[in-house]
């Protein structure tokens, strides 16, 4: 009732909307409404009121909650279901038991704050309040293991694309999981599996996005190398609007990939990797290789030619310039 009230005074912005036409739409008495406009102003949204001529939205907050999502998330099936707490650890964890307990595919996990938030390999992720979209998402895709870290490339375009339609700047890809913008970091992509021998039961990708933090919000260990579209673009962006173009861009890709396979998306990565043709380092766990990053593969390796000329693929690792 309080989203569909929301939608009214949204869809009308600027305008009045009766206490009448509320409502016979919404089927609800006059109390009920004054007590969600109620809430809704607690929340911080700023709502007149006049007598005989009712209610008018003026402003909204930057609010991640399900009810602002909901007014950016549009006809696809991601984003209907969310899952919103002010502050937990991390999203993945929340992500991955409502995935066990059967939750449909494009079900969310967003969270105000990240206490623990994490990145690959047991890294920390910093998710400060109120700044920045620490979300999950729950794909169920029927394809085989080896091909999931195709989707990683997948999102990483999603957000990019999702970035440049909201704020008209261009995020470089940098091979697997980093977007960047003028070298520095302002979103990262975690993909976790829920499988068993071949068979995939969910992927959770965990996508958290530096969206208003300042360049003081950053701690000294990530003030050199992160950045914010706040900081990039010289404003302010309402974290749901841009939550609403991630989801639709991803619903997007991943019909397309579904359809026709990756080839797609891998054109749509190439055009916007930062990697690619540059002289990188590739460091994982079994060692470190120089050489030019060639290109991916259909699966979504990367390809590294050496000194001697030797192309290795590589499967996980981190990539230095
Ligand atoms: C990543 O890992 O980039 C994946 C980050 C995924 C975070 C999302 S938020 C929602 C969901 N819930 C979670 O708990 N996680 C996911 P990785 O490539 O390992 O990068 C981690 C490194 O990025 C750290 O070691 C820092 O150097 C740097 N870093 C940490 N916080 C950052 C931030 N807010 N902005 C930019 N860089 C950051």
């Amino acid at each position: 009732m309080k989203e569909a009230l929301l939608h009214m005074l949204t869809e009308n912005e600027g305008q009045f909307v009766s206490g009448q036409q509320i409502s016979d739409k919404l089927n609800c008495s006059r109390t009920a409404i004054w007590k969600h406009i109620s809430e809704l102003r607690n929340s911080g949204y700023s709502i007149e009121a006049v007598q005989k001529r009712g209610y008018r939205l003026l402003t909204s907050p930057d609010l991640v909650t399900p009810e602002e999502v909901s007014l950016y998330t549009g006809e696809g099936s991601f984003g209907k279901k969310i899952t919103f707490k002010p502050s937990v650890k991390s999203t993945q964890e929340i992500a991955h038991q409502l995935a066990r307990e059967g939750a449909a595919e494009g079900t969310i996990v967003l969270a105000d704050e990240q206490t623990g938030g994490r990145g690959r390999l047991g890294r920390a992720w910093q998710s400060p309040s109120g700044t920045g979209i620490w979300m999950s998402l729950i794909m169920r895709p029927n394809i085989p293991l080896q091909k999931a870290p195709q989707l990683t490339l997948l999102i990483a375009v999603a957000v990019s694309k999702a970035i440049e339609k909201v704020t008209g700047i261009e995020a470089a890809i940098k091979w697997p999981n980093d977007l960047l913008i003028n070298g520095k970091k302002v979103s990262g992509i975690l993909t976790e599996l829920q499988a068993e021998a071949d068979s995939i039961h969910s992927v959770i990708v965990g996508i958290g996005m530096n969206v208003n933090q300042e360049r003081k919000h950053f701690s000294e260990e990530i003030i050199d190398i992160a950045t914010s579209l706040a900081i990039e673009g010289n404003q302010p962006y309402k974290r749901a609007a841009i939550i609403g173009e991630v989801l639709s861009e991803i619903e997007k890709l991943y019909h397309s990939y579904l359809e026709d396979g990756f080839k797609v998306i891998k054109l749509l990565w190439e055009a916007r990797a930062f990697s690619l043709g540059k002289r990188i380092t590739a460091r994982s766990i079994s060692g470190s290789i120089t050489g030019y990053a060639q290109g991916i593969t259909d699966e979504g390796v990367l390809l590294l030619e050496d000194d001697n000329g030797v192309i290795h693929s590589i499967y996980s690792a981190d990539i230095e310039f």
